[in-house]
């Protein structure tokens, strides 16, 4: 066994952090020999859900779980914390603004960045799931001026296992011969799932898959899937949402196995997306590290809906400018 690694879980007492805490105590979130220290954030409301787990996770008798520790304080929950699953947040309420949504986001994410940058370990890594949640990672990063800005994630795993999903179903093949499939801008509708350098099996998906299914099912269905989940099962995606964030994990620490994967980060400029929004595009793992894909030749399609995406981000930005969160 390796050392053990500090995990921090919010969220810890709902949906998603029920399906991915026995997952991380099973080893898949890190690999099968390293050992996890858990600690899960709740706020008091959710702290009886989260207890309830950690009972239910010491149960399990999982060999890789050294210890669980459940709190309500920040300080705690990041004291030391190497990988950071920022899933807890403030959903969007009957006749709640926009506005009101990122203001509210804003006062967790806020005071959740800044305990990372003054407690978490200097190896830090975070992944945001809690929605809107590139904006919300932009708001936490902001706030942890120490910490590299581009150990900083959000989640857009899912919307490409949605696209993978899709594909393979379409053209009858096991998903794990797709490869090249890029979720690019915002974690949100107006995101474009682009297949444009996507192969199945080594064959261009351009080439086994008409234009029209493309831009009439495929990519307002990947890109609406959330609300088809709502809509047939009665509550949001859990189990595949709790799946992304581990394979999300998984492939920062140990490197995905197809040619890139889809990963919102603190743009660099690529792209022409503006410097620093928090943006899903196409990403390897190198020495632990997320590196963006460089040189994908885009078309004018491309290039349009990947504008429309980051201008929705850069709308975001300016609003939780406006109400002075970042
Ligand atoms: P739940 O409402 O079941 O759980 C959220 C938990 O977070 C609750 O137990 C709540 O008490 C806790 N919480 C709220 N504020 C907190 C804080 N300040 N600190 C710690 N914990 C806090 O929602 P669930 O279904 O688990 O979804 C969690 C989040 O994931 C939501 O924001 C949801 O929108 C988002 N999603 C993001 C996805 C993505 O691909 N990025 C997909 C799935 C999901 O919709």
């Amino acid at each position: 066994f390796s050392s053990p690694v500090t995990v921090t879980l919010t969220g810890a007492g709902g949906q998603i952090g029920y399906a991915l805490l026995f997952r991380i105590a099973s080893g898949q979130l890190l690999g099968p020999d390293v050992p996890v220290r858990l600690q899960l954030l709740e706020i008091p409301a959710g702290i009886a859900g989260a207890e309830g787990a950690a009972l239910e996770l010491e149960d399990g008798a999982f060999p890789l779980l050294d210890s669980v520790e459940v709190t309500d304080r920040a300080a705690r929950a990041f004291n030391g914390t190497q990988m950071a699953l920022l899933v807890g947040s403030r959903p969007r309420g009957p006749g709640m603004e926009r506005a009101d949504l990122l203001a509210a986001n804003g006062a967790i994410f806020g005071p959740q960045g800044a305990a990372i940058n003054e407690h978490a370990a200097s190896d830090i890594r975070v992944v945001v799931v809690g929605n809107p949640a590139n904006t919300n990672a932009l708001i936490a990063q902001s706030h942890a001026p120490d910490v590299p800005r581009e150990r900083f994630t959000a989640l857009t795993r899912l919307d490409h296992n949605r696209a993978l999903g899709q594909l393979a179903a379409r053209l009858t093949v096991p998903v794990r011969d797709i490869d090249g499939v890029t979720i690019w801008g915002n974690h949100s509708a107006s995101q474009y799932p682009d297949v444009s350098h996507a192969t199945a099996g080594g064959t261009p998906v351009r080439d086994l898959v008409d234009e029209e299914w493309l831009t009439r099912e495929f990519i307002p269905r990947v890109a609406n899937r959330g609300a088809e989940i709502i809509e047939v099962r009665g509550s949001s995606s859990v189990g595949s949402a709790a799946s992304a964030t581990i394979d999300h994990v998984h492939d920062w620490v140990n490197g995905q196995r197809s040619r890139w994967t889809s990963v919102a980060l603190p743009s660099d400029g690529s792209y022409g997306v503006p410097d620093g929004l928090v943006s899903s595009f196409p990403a390897e793992s190198v020495d632990g590290q997320w590196r963006i894909v460089q040189g994908l030749e885009l078309d004018e399609f491309s290039k349009s809906r990947i504008a429309a995406s980051v201008a929705e981000l850069a709308t975001e930005r300016e609003q939780v400018q406006g109400l002075g969160l970042l």
